[in-house]
């Protein structure tokens, strides 16, 4: 067993020589304008960065404390998961009930969260007596349901998914068989796109889709399309990349360019309903190569993720959130907010006195993987959370981490752990966090650094 101690240098020494180094530095130029602390909130963080960090509510667990907590605290757009589906709003012709998107909407406004509106003309929960009608009274409910619906929530949601998988998947490109498509043919997207410019012109009107995420045969039949409805002058605003990943459909690797060449279009994009299946750091990597993604392209307004905690996920049993069913923050939480610039640093003003030192053991050696022990020990004062950093020498590669979080650099070798349910330690007093790594051929131990606490 390899046994080493390795006191850290304390975060007050080298803010103290960082203060000096910013005072001097100020003499010389003036320097940006930024927050004071960085925030540490995903919407709050993606607000900085002039974007929406929103998620897919449903109204029934609003009543659930934690659940309510996660989602005032995190993120300021809500997308009604099911509740604005044309099967719960107008299940009956022409009668129109709109009490859980009601109060799904009316929680949002009243904090201060904007509304994405899902959605209008849809294939899918849609009632039978819709797919039953024939051509001229099809298109007369289509219209009539846009318009009831968009008036009634008109200046309360920023977008709506006025058209949503009209596409087919495959390799075709061709349109995906519907009611509105099989009745009234192509130009049923078009006509919907005018009824709702009609109803509410202050709201951005968005065409929305899965497996359009990379460049591909259906993302170019999306893109042909709204390329055509720019040129005719079709109201189109935006267009929702769903974003639904898992390994049999990883997050592309043109992402950012298929993101780039619509918004090239004159067109706002949004990622409107993004989960990745999977767990530790290889989720944390993908969500937070999606978030970069966004940031780097201009027109990309904002980011909902599909649910809060993995328990309510469509596909809860892939764990895709940002959030454990016990409502902890996932490694993939952190990965996210730190793409977005915000930090969870447990730093700051209000425990000043707050130190910590972390010492590194190997507890269990295999020869090609080892697991990591760290043991973080308070200073002299009280604290209730902590980080550290372990940095790691490529290729070794980190494969799971336990009592602690863990969130990556942009360089993929610098982990930063943070408490979670063992942040609070009495003066002197310690706790411990572990971690599985692959040697992958190179032997050099981990490196820690930065243990700050608060
Ligand atoms: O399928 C994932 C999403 C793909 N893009 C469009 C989204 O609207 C869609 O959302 C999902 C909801 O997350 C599910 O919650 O849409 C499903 C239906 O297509 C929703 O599932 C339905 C169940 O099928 C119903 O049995 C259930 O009554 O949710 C309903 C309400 O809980």
């Amino acid at each position: 067993m390899i046994s080493r101690s390795l006191p850290v240098r304390p975060l007050r020494a080298a803010l103290s020589a960082a203060a000096t180094a910013l005072l001097t530095l100020t003499a010389l130029a003036a320097l940006p304008q930024t927050p004071a602390h960085a925030a540490d909130t995903l919407g709050a963080a993606a607000a900085e960065k002039g974007r929406y960090f929103g998620a897919a509510v449903a109204a029934s667990h609003l009543g659930e404390a934690q659940y309510a907590a996660t989602l005032n605290t995190e993120f300021n757009s809500v997308t009604p998961e099911n509740e604005m589906k044309w099967d719960a709003v107008e299940r009956t012709r022409d009668s129109f009930t709109f009490g859980a998107a009601d109060q799904i909407v009316n929680h949002a406004l009243g904090r201060g969260m904007k509304v994405r509106g899902h959605t209008l003309v849809w294939h899918s929960q849609l009632p039978g007596w819709v797919a039953g009608l024939g051509a001229t009274e099809l298109r007369s409910a289509m219209n009539h349901h846009i318009t009831q619906v968009m008036t009634h929530y008109k200046g309360k949601i920023h977008s709506w998914d006025v058209v949503n998988e009209a596409f087919q998947d495959g390799g075709s490109g061709a349109r995906r068989s519907s009611p509105f498509q099989d009745k009234l043919g192509d130009g049923f997207i078009e006509e919907a796109f005018r009824t709702a410019r009609a109803a509410d012109p202050d709201a951005k009107l968005c065409y929305n889709d899965y497996n359009t995420d990379g460049v591909n045969a259906k993302s170019n039949a999306v893109y042909a399309m709204v390329r055509d409805f720019k040129a005719r002058g079709v109201p189109i605003d935006c267009v929702g990349f769903q974003s639904h990943f898992n390994s049999a459909s990883p997050v592309p690797s043109d992402y950012r360019a298929n993101l780039q060449r619509f918004a090239d279009l004159g067109v706002e994009v949004q990622i409107t309903e993004l989960d990745i299946e999977g767990s530790g750091t290889a989720q944390a990597t993908n969500y937070g190569n999606v978030v970069r993604a966004c940031l780097a392209v201009t027109r990309c307004t904002g980011i909902t993720v599909w649910g809060i905690p993995d328990k309510y996920s469509w596909r809860a049993s892939g764990t895709p959130l940002l959030f454990d069913d016990n409502y902890n923050k996932k490694p993939a939480y952190h990965a996210v907010l730190s793409a977005l610039g915000g930090s969870t640093d447990p730093g700051g003003p209000g425990n000043p006195g707050a130190t910590c030192t972390a010492t590194y053991t190997t507890a269990e050696d295999w020869g090609s993987g080892y697991n990591g022990k760290v043991t973080i020990t308070a200073g002299s004062s009280p604290i209730s959370a902590w980080s550290v950093n372990v940095t790691m020498t490529p290729p070794q590669k980190v494969v799971a981490v336990w009592n602690g979080a863990a969130g990556w650099d942009t360089s993929g070798n610098v982990m930063t752990v943070r408490s979670t349910h063992n942040g609070t330690l009495q003066p002197g007093t310690s706790t411990t966090f572990g971690f599985t790594a692959q040697r992958n051929g190179t032997s050099t131990p981990p490196q820690l650094s930065a243990c700050t606490a608060s």
